[in-house]
């Protein structure tokens, strides 16, 4: 029922503005309680300090009479009073009798009246308490005055405004049955008491009736509409209430109206000369929401006030041009030398678009006079995809400078109303704001809201009111606000920078506003919106009017104004002039995070090559010892985990590893070396398969935990291992911009089962694939993915390294390899499948020996098992070393393979007693393929035929990528067989059995030597 009403209301034509509509609006308010709206209460004072005229509900008395029949000590001495004469018999009117430190002479009253007199402001009180819990939603918002930007039309049914007509709603009210507690039009120039929960009265404690409703009108229903009463925590209720109830808060000094004015000035400009110069090209310009420049400016200015003096921004399209421009402070003859298309690209890759590219900026702030770096992140087309690597960044800067609270970096992300609504990756965002691990300590969140998506109306794309609900999860604040009235805008975005200044949590700014153009500048919007676009025609631009504002007031001339627009223009006139000398486009130009001394001058590597990754036996011992050990005292772990650390130093002690040993040592040597190691992702901690244990919980103490891999020498680099929140996307995205910000920190993500990561595949597709080519940016990223094929049905089994290798940007058909560093600085990411804890160790720490920086994907085999660890290098490939590599003439078959499968082929092999007669050869990295070390594996076993062996599926795995690369290394002239399971749809069978089967049955075909015959 609520549903179908919901989506009526949805379906309302576009009516003109509620101020405009007082007539019709009593009619709706009184016949369509249109939401049932729960009043919320939160007391953080016990109630014996609540005196007896500040109850906040109607059920107020209630609560309070239950509460003095448990104990008549814990209400206020009014409320005791009231009750004891009440229980003793007092009739109604006579209980009350006025304690003297109430201080308001009640008892002077006639006695019947008092119970009135409580009624009547307990009504005043509920009154206000609604104006704060839903005054937002006869806000207006809407700078066009034909939406409601909360997509409902209705006027709460507890709300009473100036603008009804007082005493004929207060009646219908009345008799609507709900009523309006009593209250009639008599009471409006009574006087009444506020509560504590107010700031409206500013130095008086009372006020008549009347005020009090202009007052909250004022607050809560111009063009500020404030979404904050479902925060659980009174003092930020207050401090809220403080900043929007006082009288007078919002005043401008003439400096800060000049001020605001010229940034209007340039961020509307800026617009009319981009369509000027080049009236059909996209540039997804920002024109209807010109006050998101001095949004921004203001968020900025504030954080640099309180101390912040690095800020990381992620937006889309909607106005990116402009905030470069003006935010950020690109020069102006960079943006305007990328409409010119004759522009070579001077860097490799792809490039991007103008409106995708990011930029790193430190200056000095005008207003602070203190420096400060603003950066904008790269992002792809995908809506909202960079919140979490904003995010990301920002909590590695504070970490590498120190900055535990967030004082000195914030993020500011920006959204659309439709993105912000729509895309998941805004909620998983929002649940990493207040995790350990993750937390930046607030973000400012800024919508542009232009109340359109491409060509979709809000009333079809979204089921919440607004458009920013989904920060209501986190209890962030949610400031709505009319764009029209750019000081409106000014003052919630310091409220916002503040607020975020003062509790170190999320806040929204919801910037209501309208899209002038189509949603690019070639786009026409009459096809679908033609009564909100017949408006936007008629629309006076807000420039134009707060400049008339102003100049009404006298804050400024004519002549100022028009000077102002002069001075604008002429900067982008010259600046244009100069982008005509621009023929280079220099992608690097454009670079969100530089990582300074790691490159040469010229971003070249230093050098290209790359140092052993072996270590010194000792130190493998001193860190297996750690591993093996609890490092602190009176720590009790679990029985079962004293099992396991027994179990490592017995491994150590015969110098072996297992998987869980082989990344210890990796981890712990290079946090030895200095080098950040981050490791995130879900259980990681302990280790989806209960093998990792790198924090260890004392059985006792609720909380105590130790990470003995921060106990391993006392100048190691920090270790941080973080449980995620249960999202693949978000965390991804944030791990990968952790990477971002610096070269020399190890940042893992562990999927928990590797095909889980196909819910973070745009971060994989857009950033981590194509990051280096679109924006010439390296990321280190590592990501682990258990992958295996172990009769656990389709899901849990594969890491679909299928869609890792189909985009591998090296070529089947040319053969690289020789120079083995050249191969790995052209990819654009390495995949690997290592087969022994041995090369997991040596790969992760190649990782950061290398003068370079790419993203690893590598799958790993799930169950553990012992190997010999300490050898001294990444083995690309394993040649066959066992009987079959001695007399290779007599070798009929050489089997390739990658991963865990080898265990199963050798197993075999030795069943069947083929060890003479076929070569089992493990391809440890896949991509980019070693042609240098297959070729000699080839040339080797010239007699041999060729196999490639994988458990997946034909159509999954390797093969597709394997297949041409070996036929190009031997120029074709030997077929690569295929021994593995059949094309499929699923990635595995869910029954055992047949698992079981379609084993033996591609075991059987790798060593059947005539099983190939018939082919050709
Ligand atoms: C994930 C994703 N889906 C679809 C699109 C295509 N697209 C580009 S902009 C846009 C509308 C966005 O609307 P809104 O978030 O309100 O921002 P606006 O363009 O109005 O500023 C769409 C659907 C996209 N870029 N990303």
């Amino acid at each position: 029922m609520y549903r179908l009403r919901t989506c009526a209301v949805r379906l309302c034509p576009l009516t003109p503005p509620k101020h405009a509509r007082s007539a019709s609006r009593q009619r709706l308010a009184v016949g369509s309680a249109q939401r049932t709206f729960q009043l919320i209460r939160c007391y953080a004072a016990p109630v014996s300090t609540k005196p007896f005229l500040s109850g906040s509900s109607s059920s107020y008395v209630e609560e309070m009479y239950c509460a003095w029949l448990e104990n008549p000590k814990s209400v206020h001495e009014s409320w005791d009073s009231f009750f004891r004469h009440a229980n003793a018999g007092a009739t109604l009117g006579t209980a009350y009798q006025s304690p003297s430190a109430l201080g308001v002479s009640l008892s002077a009253l006639p006695q019947p009246s008092v119970e009135k007199l409580v009624e009547d402001h307990l009504a005043v009180q509920t009154l206000i308490r609604a104006y704060q819990i839903r005054g937002h939603h006869i806000a207006q918002l809407d700078p066009l005055g034909i939406m409601d930007a909360d997509l409902d039309s209705c006027v709460p049914t507890d709300i009473i405004t100036s603008s009804d007509k007082l005493a004929e709603r207060m009646a219908a009210l009345a008799l609507g049955g709900g009523g309006f507690y009593g209250l009639t039009e008599s009471h409006l120039d009574k006087v009444f008491r506020l509560p504590k929960t107010t700031f409206i009265g500013g130095s008086k404690a009372a006020l008549p009736l009347r005020e009090i409703i202009r007052r909250l009108e004022m607050a809560y229903c111009q063009h500020i509409g404030v979404e904050f009463m479902f925060i659980n925590n009174l003092d930020q209720c207050q401090w809220i209430r403080q900043k929007f109830e006082k009288p007078g808060v919002m005043q401008f000094t003439l400096e800060e109206k000049r001020t605001l004015l010229a940034r209007m000035v340039r961020a509307t400009r800026f617009e009319e000369f981009l369509h000027r110069k080049w009236s059909s090209e996209k540039r997804f310009g920002l024109e209807g929401c010109e006050s998101l420049i001095p949004a921004l400016k203001t968020i900025i200015d504030k954080s640099s006030e309180n101390g912040v003096d690095s800020v990381i921004l992620g937006m889309s399209h909607r106005g990116r041009l402009n905030v470069l421009a003006n935010v950020i402070r690109k020069e102006l003859e960079q943006i305007f030398c990328q409409f010119d298309p004759k522009l070579e690209a001077a860097d490799e890759g792809s490039g991007d678009v103008k409106y995708h590219l990011g930029m790193y900026h430190r200056r000095i702030n005008r207003v602070t006079d203190r420096n400060i770096t603003l950066s904008l992140v790269a992002n792809p087309s995908h809506l909202e995809a960079v919140d979490p690597v904003v995010q990301g960044k920002t909590k590695a800067e504070q970490f590498y400078c120190g900055d535990t609270q967030g004082n000195r970096v914030m993020s500011v992300l920006l959204h659309g109303d439709a993105a912000f609504a729509g895309q998941g990756i805004v909620y998983e965002t929002f649940h990493l704001s207040d995790l350990p691990s993750y937390t930046t300590h607030g973000t400012v969140h800024v919508v542009v809201n232009n109340q359109i998506g491409f060509t979709t109306d809000p009333r079809v794309a979204r089921s919440s009111p607004y458009p920013t609900d989904v920060a209501r999860v986190v209890n962030a604040p949610i400031f709505h606000v009319n764009t029209d009235n750019p000081e409106a805008v000014v003052y919630v975005c310091n409220v916002a920078a503040e607020w975020r200044a003062t509790f170190h949590k999320d806040v929204v700014v919801d910037l209501v506003c309208y899209r002038k153009n189509g949603h690019n500048e070639m786009d026409e919007p009459m096809f679908t919106q033609p009564l909100m676009y017949k408006q936007i025609k008629q629309q006076k631009a807000v420039l134009q009017k707060y400049a008339e504002k102003l100049m009404a007031e006298g804050a400024v001339s004519r002549q100022e104004y028009e000077e102002e627009i002069a001075k604008y223009d002429k900067i982008c006139e010259e600046a244009y002039a100069r982008s005509k000398d621009e023929k280079i486009l220099h992608i690097k130009h454009w670079l969100d995070s530089p990582w300074p001394g790691f490159f040469t001058l010229d971003g070249q590597p230093k050098s290209m090559s790359c140092q052993s990754t072996g270590v010194e036996e000792e130190e493998l011992a001193h860190i297996g010892g750690v591993a093996s050990s609890v490092p602190v005292k009176d720590f009790t772990i679990h029985g079962g985990l004293t099992r396991v650390l027994r179990g490592r130093g017995a491994l150590v002690a015969r110098r072996a590893a297992d998987w869980a040993l082989g990344e210890y040592m990796a981890f712990g040597s290079l946090l030895k070396q200095g080098v950040h190691v981050r490791l995130s992702g879900q259980d990681v901690e302990r280790g989806t398969f209960s093998h990792r244990h790198h924090v260890l919980h004392d059985q006792n103490v609720d909380k105590r935990t130790c990470i003995p891999m921060n106990h391993i020498a006392p100048d190691q680099a920090p270790y941080t291992v973080c449980n995620s929140s249960l999202s693949e996307y978000g965390v991804l995205g944030f791990e990968l911009g952790f990477a971002m910000a610096s070269p020399d920190a190890l940042v893992l993500w562990e999927a928990q089962f590797g095909d889980f990561h196909n819910t973070a595949q745009c971060i994989i597709d857009q950033f981590i694939c194509a990051g280096q080519t679109k924006w010439v940016r390296q990321n280190g990223i590592v990501l682990l993915l258990p992958h295996g094929l172990e009769g656990m049905g389709p899901e849990h089994s594969s890491a679909r390294p299928e869609r890792f290798l189909q985009m591998c940007n090296d070529d089947p058909d040319t053969l690289t390899g020789d120079l083995a560093m050249q191969q790995l600085y052209d990819c654009n990411w390495i995949v690997v499948n290592c087969s022994s804890p041995a090369n997991y160790f040596h790969v992760l720490r190649r990782q950061i020996l290398l003068p370079f920086r790419k993203p690893v994907g590598t799958t790993k085999p799930k169950p553990s098992f012992p190997q010999l660890l300490f050898s001294t290098y990444f083995r690309r490939l394993i040649p066959e070393e066992g009987t079959a590599s001695h007399n290779p003439a007599g070798v009929k078959r050489i089997v390739f393979c990658t991963g865990k499968v080898y265990y199963d082929l050798a197993k075999e092999r030795k069943t069947k007693g083929l060890e003479e007669t076929v070569a089992i050869t493990r391809i440890e990295q896949l991509s980019p393929f070693p042609f240098d070390l297959v070729k000699p594996e080839l040339d080797k076993y010239q007699q041999a035929d060729l196999v490639w062996s994988q458990e997946e599926h034909k159509n999954q795995g390797y093969y597709d990528y394997v297949r041409p690369r070996i036929c190009s290394t031997i120029d074709h002239t030997r077929p690569v067989r295929y021994a593995g399971r059949e094309p499929a749809a699923a990635p595995a069978t869910g029954n055992k059995k047949a698992h079981l089967v379609e084993l033996k049955r591609f075991l059987d075909t790798a060593f059947n030597l005539d099983a190939f015959q018939d082919q050709p």
